[in-house]
């Protein structure tokens, strides 16, 4: 169980990384542990004090082994950038988008993890491009953690010099604005992605994710015609919370902005012989 928000973590987490081929995981990796205390603090303020214990272990467990990620990303040369955003904000269809288009330019490795509670079908869209994908089913937690990506990593291979990269590995988090804000993976920049139907003031309400985001992706702006959405005042909600991070309008549709985007993944990747 996961203290930071009460989803469960420690049993129920599979990884699929390809079709007929299921590894069940079942780890106990979130042991919480009972701490008597001697004072005398009211039950209320034990299971309080208790939460924040948890909490923090959790935290810097996961902050430990995102800092392996990282560490294992860098040694070879691989960018790996987390998307995160609300359900449905297009994750996996500019994914696809960006796929095609990367494909064409050649050269450059790509693996996507895949985050979300139930299912394969975001992983299955992915292979359909003919990269590789690996599918993490967290069960009832709503944000993937660094173990999990690290497990979801010795499954693609990559990610581990020499047969790994360099290049690219796409971690689509699991559809929540709130939780996987907390949560380091060891990637080299959270993305938010935003969709112009969301309305404008997500940035607002919601402002860890924004704060944790070094690139905010507009998404769905060929949708603006017939939406009551201002899509500047969308961009100042942002800057309010996130004045650092970069901003691009894109629609993942019709493929308007993305060469904008591919241009960012580029510069952010480690320069490479290939390209
Ligand atoms: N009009 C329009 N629709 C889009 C765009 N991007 C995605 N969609 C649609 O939005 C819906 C959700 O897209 P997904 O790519 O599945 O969104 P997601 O963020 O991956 O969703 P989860 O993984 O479930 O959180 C689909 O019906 C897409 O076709 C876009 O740029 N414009
Ligand atoms: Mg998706
Ligand atoms: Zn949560
Ligand atoms: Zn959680």
């Amino acid at each position: 169980m996961c203290a930071t928000c009460g989803c469960g973590t420690s049993g129920g987490v599979t990884i699929t990384a390809d079709p007929g081929h299921q590894h069940q995981h079942q780890h106990e990796h979130e042991h919480e542990h009972e701490h008597e205390h001697k004072h005398t603090p009211t039950p209320a303020q034990a299971r309080e004090q208790r939460r924040v214990v948890v909490e923090r272990d959790l935290l810097a467990r996961n902050d430990e082994q995102a800092h392996r990620n990282r560490e294992r990303f860098q040694a070879s040369g691989v960018l790996a950038l987390n998307l995160v955003s609300s359900p449905g904000s297009g994750k996996t269809t500019l994914l696809v988008a960006t796929i095609e288009r990367l494909l064409r330019r050649g050269g450059i490795p790509i693996a996507v993890i895949e985050g979300d509670q139930q299912t394969s079908l975001d992983a299955q869209r992915i292979r359909a491009t003919g990269v590789p994908a690996v599918q993490i089913n967290t069960g009832s937690a709503c944000h993937l953690d660094a173990d999990m990506v690290d497990r979801a990593l010795d499954h693609l291979g990559m990610g581990e010099a020499p047969e790994g990269g360099p290049g690219v590995v796409f971690i689509e988090n699991v559809g929540n604005l709130v939780c996987p804000a907390a949560f380091d993976l060891g990637e080299a920049h959270k993305v938010a992605v935003l969709s112009v139907t969301e309305g404008e003031d997500k940035p607002a309400k919601y402002p860890a994710m924004f704060r944790a985001a070094d690139l905010v992706v507009i998404n769905k702006c060929d949708l603006l015609p017939y939406l009551d959405v201002n899509v500047a005042l969308i961009e100042e909600h942002i800057a309010a919370v996130a004045a650092d991070a970069q901003v691009l309008r894109v629609s993942a549709t019709t493929g308007e902005g993305l060469d904008a985007w591919i241009d960012w993944i580029l510069a952010a990747s480690p320069p490479t012989d290939a390209r």
